[in-house]
């Protein structure tokens, strides 16, 4: 069972996708037999980042949190697949050169207006009120990878469509 651990790294906005995708993507690597795990804002902002919120500051230092974390979980041994927002470029890059070749950014593209059109849990109507502020997209910003290793096309593309286009660039890579 020879891999190559590795951080997929998923960013995108809020309802783009990415907690699914990266779970759904999670669930064909564990059949095959590899160590994974999923860090998102369900495990990680109720515990490891239970002190931060969401203004640009505490995002800086969400996701400098997640890139150790993630790292000591390659030197583990595992692969790990993080799902979060990860708004400015700067953040990303630093999780980049943290972690050299084991680093695969995946950008889960889906406009505004589809997450908002979505609004699974209706955060975008709150933000549009202003009960919620500092919110992605709305009044806080979202700084688009330019270089990402994959782009999904989350607003078009089927979750299958888009699971299989994660796996087949893993392969390409070595990954598994
Ligand atoms: C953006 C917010 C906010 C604000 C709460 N802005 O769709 P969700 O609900 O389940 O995922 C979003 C999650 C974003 O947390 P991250 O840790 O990924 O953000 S970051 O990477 O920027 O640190 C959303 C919810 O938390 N949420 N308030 N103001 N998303």
């Amino acid at each position: 069972n020879k891999h190559h651990s590795t951080v997929l790294w998923f960013t995108g906005l809020s309802g783009a996708g990415k907690s699914t995708l990266a779970h759904a993507v999670e669930e064909k690597l564990y059949q095959l037999g590899y160590h994974t795990f999923v860090l998102d804002g369900d495990n990680v902002r109720h515990g490891l980042c239970r002190d931060l919120g969401f203004s640009a500051e505490s995002r800086v230092e969400n996701i400098r949190r997640v890139g150790e974390v993630s790292k000591l979980f390659v030197e583990a041994g595992v692969i790990v697949l993080t799902a979060f927002i990860s708004p400015f470029r700067t953040d990303r890059d630093r999780a980049r050169s943290l972690l050299g070749k084991d680093f695969v950014e995946i950008y889960c593209d889906c406009p505004i207006t589809i997450c908002e059109e979505r609004d699974v849990k209706g955060l975008y109507r709150r933000a549009r009120q202003g009960e919620i502020k500092d919110f992605t997209g709305i009044s806080s910003p979202y700084e688009q990878p330019e270089q990402p290793e994959l782009v999904v096309n989350t607003a078009t593309q089927p979750l299958d469509i888009c699971v299989e286009q994660v796996l087949q660039f893993l392969k390409q890579r070595g990954v598994y």
